[in-house]
């Protein structure tokens, strides 16, 4: 093929999976995935520094606007770092549980059971906080929430296929964190506490939606 290009494209020809297996490799990574959960209860053990490398490289093949890649990814193993960062998370969770009245807030969350303490914060051996970068540059980045988000998934897919766990921890607002880890300008997106689960780990008895509610097949015009 000759198409005429104005910047520089180069082959893409992945090898062509046979059907069947490509339906093995989907079943095998839904199952895999499948067995993925949120985590609240960390065990102190340490995870090796290459471990959040290799999830960040994995965040770092998603797909973004206008391949802006409007991420960074902050991590920290330091104690004491991770104690001001529980501090001054607890200190919004306080405001959030105890001050702000929100009934609907409070039925949603019932079953998990989540209240303001953020023990995690100090327990689990890495704090990674996703930065989304709202400019580069001084130029606007372009869906800037949408590529976050898919270099998250697949930072967290990354870390499960490792055996690691981790949690999508958003206190509300989290300003605080761009100050304590030196991300002047970026928005931090989600805070990840990650390592192992605790040998006691327990996780809310929750469903997945079946497949029926997640796809609707659509054989024509509505
Ligand atoms: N940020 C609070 C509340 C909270 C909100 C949602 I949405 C959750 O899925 C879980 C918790 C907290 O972390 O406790």
């Amino acid at each position: 093929m000759n198409r005429p290009h104005r910047h520089p494209f180069v082959p893409y020809s992945p090898p062509r999976l046979p059907i069947e297996h490509g339906l093995d490799r989907g079943r095998a990574f839904h199952q895999l995935l499948d067995g993925r959960r949120s985590v609240r209860w960390f065990s102190p053990d340490p995870v090796p520094a290459e471990a959040i490398e290799l999830a960040v490289l994995a965040a770092n093949t998603a797909p973004s606007g206008a391949h802006q890649q409007p991420w960074r990814f902050a991590a920290t193993q330091d104690p004491e770092l991770k104690a001001r960062i529980r501090e001054a998370a607890e200190e919004e969770e306080r405001r959030f549980y105890h001050e702000r009245e929100i009934p609907e807030w409070r039925a949603a969350l019932a079953p998990l059971e989540t209240d303001a303490t953020k023990e995690f914060l100090d327990i689990a051996p890495w704090l990674v906080v996703a930065f989304a970068q709202k400019q580069q540059d001084g130029r606007k980045t372009y869906y800037t929430n949408e590529s976050v988000g898919i270099a998250c998934g697949f930072f967290i897919a990354a870390l499960h296929s490792m055996g690691l766990a981790t949690l999508t921890h958003t206190p509300n607002p989290m300003t605080f964190l761009s100050d304590l880890l030196g991300r002047p300008g970026e928005r931090p997106y989600i805070l990840f506490p990650v390592g192992y689960p605790a040998d006691d780990c327990e996780v809310p008895d929750l469903r997945r939606k079946p497949l029926a509610e997640a796809l609707t097949f659509v054989d024509g015009l509505a």
